[in-house]
């Protein structure tokens, strides 16, 4: 099925509807969260009854969303019937997680989305591939539905977009992420605070534990190759939680001369989390792809197994074998 816009008959269930559930995708970002509590805020408006569902809790950076105590899981309720369920930023069915026992609950189902890989399982399905974030589709929907759109509205749709796109540095980033940014400003849009709570803002946590990474890093192959690492220890004496080491591998990467990037993680259980970037024309998806792992090509990663100091010694040799197949 071609994936397309198609929100007049979204907007048609939802007018049908009295009951409606939302479902966010596992592992909850900024876009499935934001989009899926603008969703909310703009039904509730229409005086529809919306509960708002994700299997994981909402990560502790997003706890600003207006409406993020809100959410619920599947389990809790189970006894609960729906007229529409609409999943919102979930790629494919596996992605709702537990929250796929609520298709047996709901008496029609319909997605928003804007990832190309979409199978386009839902009843009626509103997918556009080419739009940076699918908050840009639900402020399309709330426009169908004459949703006022208010200043709590506006952050949640903000935030979507703005960390879908790297805060609109991404290149897929489009006109329309900046014209309905634009539109949303004049809603009381609070654009400084937002960019400091999703953007600089970090925890002494992890602020310790970049402080750590840091201390590991190392060059190779004249400058071109860095690596860092985290061992499980430096977690524990740091208090910090594994997602404060997601955007550490960046570091390695913004160096002058710099092409590819690792950084080493190890977790728990023993295992290692391989994080690779580069620059254009650099690649390291095949890096990752060759250990399991998967991505794209300047941004990818792998898991493999320990100890970290042999990992890092597996990985940083395929980086080398890349990097000189680039160059010939
Ligand atoms: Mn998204």
């Amino acid at each position: 099925m071609e994936l397309i816009r198609n929100p007049e008959p979204v907007a048609a269930l939802i007018r049908s509807a009295e009951t409606i559930a939302l479902c966010s995708h596992v592992s909850p970002d900024g876009d499935t969260l934001g989009s899926t509590l603008a969703l909310k805020m703009g039904l509730e408006s229409l005086g529809k009854r919306v509960s708002v569902f994700c299997q994981d809790p909402v990560p502790a950076k997003l706890n600003m969303l207006p409406g993020a105590e809100q959410f619920r899981r599947p389990e809790d309720a189970a006894q609960e019937r729906f007229d529409l369920l609409i999943a919102v930023d979930v790629s494919d069915q596996a992605r709702m997680g537990t929250c796929q026992s609520l298709l047996a609950q709901a008496a029609q189902v319909a997605q928003v989305d804007h990832h190309g890989t979409n199978p386009a399982y839902a009843q009626v399905n509103d997918v556009d591939p080419h739009a940076p974030a699918t908050s840009l589709l639900v402020k399309e929907l709330l426009d169908v539905l004459h949703v006022t759109i208010t200043r709590d509205i506006a952050i949640c749709l903000y935030t979507a977009v703005a960390t879908d796109t790297g805060n609109f540095a991404f290149s897929y980033t489009t006109a329309e992420a900046f014209s309905m940014t634009s539109e949303l400003m004049s809603y009381g849009l609070p654009l400084s605070e937002i960019n400091r709570l999703l953007f600089r803002q970090r925890t002494p946590q992890q602020l310790s534990l970049l402080a750590r990474a840091l201390n590991t890093l190392a060059f190779h192959e004249n400058g071109q190759i860095t690596t860092m690492s985290l061992s499980q220890r430096d977690f524990i004496e740091c208090g910090a939680l594994p997602e404060h080491a997601d955007a550490v591998v960046n570091y390695g990467v913004e160096i002058v001369g710099v092409k590819m990037a690792m950084m080493a993680r190890e977790d728990a259980d023993g295992t290692v989390k391989i994080a690779l970037r580069s620059i254009e024309p650099a690649r390291v998806d095949g890096v990752a792809f060759s250990l399991g792992g998967g991505g794209h090509a300047q941004a990818s990663g792998c898991t493999v197994e320990g100890p970290l100091d042999a990992a890092m010694e597996r990985v940083l040799s395929a980086m080398k074998k890349t990097l000189s197949e680039e160059r010939t």
